[in-house]
């Protein structure tokens, strides 16, 4: 890995999905952390996966989040949310996007293995 071309891709996926992720990205040799995190509207518990892959690998790394991540829908009670507006009956389920994943890439200014 050099130094010029760095990105840091961070991936928030479901929990169910992370693992095989995971798996996916060390097969292609790209190096990955994952750290336990939280969603802050569902409070469940979500993986933040680390990748930090040349720049003409990101596309690559997106395609693996695609092809493992899929996005579906759940409804939730509002009973369970954080907060839900004056005007909503408490006996609706709210419809809420689960799975699938969010990423975030960025510039990395400097790495180094001590
Ligand atoms: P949560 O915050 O628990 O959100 C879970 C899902 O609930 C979201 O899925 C979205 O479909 C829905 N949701 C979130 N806030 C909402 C709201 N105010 N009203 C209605 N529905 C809402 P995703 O968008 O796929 O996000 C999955 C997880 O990724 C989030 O879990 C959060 O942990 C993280 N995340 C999403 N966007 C983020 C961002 N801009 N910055 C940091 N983390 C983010």
């Amino acid at each position: 890995m050099s130094n010029g071309q760095l990105k840091l891709v961070v991936i928030i996926s479901a929990d169910s999905d992370a693992d095989r992720l995971m798996k996916a990205l060390i097969g292609r040799g790209y190096p990955a952390t994952k750290i336990s995190s939280t969603g802050g509207f569902l409070h469940r518990g979500n993986a933040t996966i680390l990748s930090g892959v040349e720049s003409n690998e990101v596309d690559e790394v997106f395609a693996l989040v695609r092809a493992e991540c899929h996005a579906r829908t759940e409804y939730v009670p509002v009973q369970t949310l954080p907060f839900f507006s004056e005007g909503a009956s408490l006996s609706e389920p709210v419809e809420v996007r689960v799975g699938g994943a969010i990423v975030f890439v960025l510039n990395v200014e400097r790495f180094e293995k001590t």
